[in-house]
């Protein structure tokens, strides 16, 4: 291929060619994660809050066919509007490019991209995982398979609590991929301050996260995710016990109605935003707030 099939904007192009922080994010959680029109808030939003923490945003996503790194507002318009999107794990971006097509990117895909990129931190709400009732389905999100082999640091708010944590939390060890509890002893839960699980690794601040990052990089060896578990603070969380009964009730009528595959994690998404009217909607932002803001300081830390 004679253009490259990865587009850096100029703006993350100038910034990582001077040494300036970056904080990659991903786009499925605007075009896949969020209702709309409240997304395209969201997504500028996010953008502000890297800005406002030192750093230059770089949301990421394929669009017409070309992997872009930093989008411009109408790009950002797009990811947000455009309900033809298609959800893109890693997998997907060779046959996206080949074709032409148009895709929001998961964890998986934002974080190849990412690295492709010259990215060293990235931030999400949760991570995919194991899925509950794996031993029928084999529902593991690629994200796991993916951040294994990509040297990059995710700040998220665990993995989605609609998985089964304490398994994703085994094959992560598996994997090899670093894990540190930002703050906290105890591995977060998503919507919740905590998943109940605990953490090997407990790190203050964003300079000590900077400092394991540099610490990997002298190392050396083969490349893999350090995953900086970030809680949502408690008086942000959803209530446990409504969390609790509505995500039971949203995985029975995932079931029910033949769910599977990409779009489960979507449908359950929005069901708990539905059946929550809004409260897990709230936490979700409030989660994914606090950890762009954090990654923007780990970035600048690390710069
Ligand atoms: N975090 C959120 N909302 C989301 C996601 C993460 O707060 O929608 C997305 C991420 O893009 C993640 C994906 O990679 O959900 C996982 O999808 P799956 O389980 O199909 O791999
Ligand atoms: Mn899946």
């Amino acid at each position: 291929m004679a253009m490259t099939p990865v587009h850096v904007s100029e703006e993350v192009r100038a910034a990582l060619d001077a040494g300036r922080p970056v904080v990659a994010l991903e786009s499925t959680i605007i075009a896949h994660g969020l209702p709309h029109p409240r997304n395209l808030a969201v997504a500028r939003e996010l953008e502000g809050l890297v800005r406002e923490g030192g750093a230059v945003p770089a949301t990421i996503a394929v669009l017409d066919g070309r992997a872009r790194v930093g989008l411009d507002e109408g790009e950002l318009e797009r990811v947000a509007a455009d309900t033809g999107l298609r959800k893109l794990g890693h997998r997907d971006l060779a046959p996206a490019l080949a074709t032409g097509a148009s895709g929001a990117t998961t964890v998986s895909a934002t974080a190849f991209l990412a690295e492709r990129a010259g990215l060293r931190v990235f931030a999400t709400g949760g991570l995919g995982g194991v899925h509950r009732g794996w031993t029928e389905t084999q529902d593991e999100s690629a994200d796991l398979r993916l951040l294994a082999r990509s040297g990059i640091a995710v700040v998220c708010a665990g993995v989605k609590s609609i998985l089964d944590v304490p398994a994703t939390l085994q094959r992560l060890e598996t994997l090899g991929v670093t894990v540190l509890g930002h703050g906290t002893r105890h591995f977060p839960g998503f919507y919740l301050a905590s998943s109940g699980e605990p953490v090997d690794w407990t790190v203050d601040g964003p300079e000590q996260v900077a400092e394991v990052l540099r610490a990997q990089d002298a190392l050396g060896g083969p490349r893999s995710a350090v995953v900086v578990a970030n809680p949502v603070a408690e008086a942000d969380q959803l209530d446990p016990e409504l969390h609790d009964r509505v995500l039971a009730r949203g995985l029975a009528e995932a079931r029910e109605r033949g769910v599977t595959g990409q779009a489960v994690t979507p449908f359950l998404l929005a069901y708990l935003t539905r059946e929550t009217r809004g409260a897990s909607l709230e936490a979700n932002l409030a989660a994914v707030r606090g950890n762009v803001r954090l990654a923007a300081r780990i970035a600048a830390a690390y710069a």
